[in-house]
């Protein structure tokens, strides 16, 4: 039987779609280079379908893409080669809450906001947020194992995983960790699933915990002189006070952010770099500690200015300046980097690899922002009006080798929390021995023994 036949038969023809837009939208992620050529999309509604189309997918030699929000910035849910996507739009239900386990039971195509807005409901807090979690869903979060602005505190997805149903390439179905808090019984393979990128199989249940809802979350946002003041500004606030978020932006950032999109800036002073730094100020006391810890800053000569938000108001405000520098850079068609190493080395990093991207183009617009306060730095390098695309990318990769030889050398990532993907596969010598990428493909062959699930993504 034909393979369109047989995903109509497994799903029924109304969620089997090979029209060309349809075939066009979720063949791709926002990574916007690479051109789509799927075979069909296809939407299961249990881990019984997507068992039964693994099965189907091994018999017959077909590649499986998984599909979420498709907000992924390294072609990792790119369909080129006639795969067939499978998408979890239809599995998007919230199935269980716990409220003494604090767990919630989710099917992989529930978005971010949908599950933090569940645990705000519950009087309770999913704290892994970032910019597009409005449309970002749960599978490729935990798939990508996604960060964000609140890792200072909460740490990545990872953290936050109890349980997972999985579906192998193999076709075997998985139930791993069954929620539980401790469970010393041998390997884990629900970590080895998540930041798998896909490459495993597919995530068909994901059981969360949650925590406290933290109150009255305050920000500033500093002006600083340099990036080793900013680190200096990040100690001082560490030893004081528990930070949610130390954040960062260039000067090139903030002016753009404020020509775009028309958002103030948070003071008249203009300064080289600012740090949005979040705390919860649950106390009077808290507010005092910070506001002690900016003087201290202020003393030194490391802050020029800044503002501490007085509402909830003011405080989205604040970090409207950040959260929506990706989305409104996008339409510069920007050359992506996203990097880190040990929060301390950061000055001499961002530093080398500043001097390496001026050395070869210093005619571009580069900006820097990211998540300073967990050593993860975002390159961002804007295409020039008059040039094609193509000709851009081809000469920003050029410089890519020498800011990995700094990364390598520095013992950092090629790609903090993006992934690896299609785009930065190349790259993965670089922060991964030879004998740990040859394990990770023994791994796979063991859950995906004829490599049919996201084949050749990661390595
Ligand atoms: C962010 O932190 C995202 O805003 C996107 O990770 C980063 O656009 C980027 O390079
Ligand atoms: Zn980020």
């Amino acid at each position: 039987m034909n393979i369109l036949q047989q995903l109509n038969d497994i799903f029924t023809p109304e969620r089997v779609l090979t029209d060309e837009d349809s075939l066009q939208n979720y063949g791709k992620d926002w990574t916007q280079v690479y051109t789509p050529d799927p075979l069909a999309i296809v939407f299961p509604t249990s881990t019984e379908e997507v068992q039964a189309l693994v099965k189907m997918a091994n018999e017959e030699g077909v590649a499986l893409v998984p599909s979420g929000g498709r907000t992924g910035l390294c072609g990792g849910a790119v369909a080129m080669n006639k795969e067939i996507v499978v998408s979890f739009d239809r599995m998007n239900k919230i199935l269980d809450f716990n409220s003494i386990d604090r767990s919630v039971v989710c099917q992989p195509g529930v978005i971010t906001q949908q599950l933090q807005n569940f645990a705000e409901e519950n009087n309770l807090f999913y704290p892994v947020d970032f910019g597009s979690s409005g449309s970002s869903q749960l599978g490729g979060n935990i798939s990508t194992n996604a960060g964000g602005i609140k890792v200072v505190r909460y740490g990545l997805t990872r953290n936050w995983v109890l349980g997972l149903k999985v579906v192998t390439g193999a076709g075997e179905v998985l139930d791993l960790n069954h929620g539980l808090v401790k469970n010393a019984t041998g390997y884990d393979f629900r970590h080895l699933f998540i930041g798998a990128e896909g490459t495993l199989g597919f995530i068909t249940e994901a059981t969360m915990r949650l925590t406290n809802i933290p109150k009255n979350l305050t920000v500033f946002v500093l002006g600083v002189t340099d990036i080793p003041a900013l680190m200096q500004v990040f100690e001082t606030f560490q030893n004081t006070i528990e930070l949610s978020a130390f954040e960062f932006f260039s000067e090139d950032t903030l002016s753009l952010m404020v020509n775009d999109k028309g958002y103030a800036r948070p003071f008249d002073t203009e300064a080289p770099y600012y740090a949005l730094i979040e705390f919860e100020v649950d106390h009077e006391s808290k507010e005092e500690s910070a506001l002690q810890a900016f003087e201290a800053c202020a003393e030194e000569g490391w802050v020029v200015d800044g503002v501490m938000s007085q509402s909830l108001q003011q405080a989205k405000d604040l970090w409207r300046l950040r959260e929506d520098i990706s989305e409104t850079i996008s339409a510069y068609t920007p050359y992506k980097n996203d990097l880190s190493v040990n929060i301390s080395k950061v000055p001499e990093y961002l530093d080398k690899v500043e001097q390496a991207v001026n050395q070869n183009y210093s005619e571009f617009k580069v900006l820097w922002y990211g998540h300073i306060g967990d050593g993860n730095l975002h390159l961002n390098i804007l295409k020039p009006d008059s040039m094609e695309v193509s000709e851009f990318f081809e000469q920003c990769s050029k410089v890519n080798p020498d800011i990995f030889e700094v990364t390598k050398k520095m013992n950092g990532s090629v790609s903090a929390e993006h992934g690896i993907g299609i785009i930065k596969k190349n790259y993965l010598k670089y922060s991964r021995s030879k004998e740990e990428v040859e394990l990770m493909a023994s791994v796979k062959k063991i859950f995906d023994p004829k490599g049919i699930i996201n084949p050749g993504k990661i390595f």
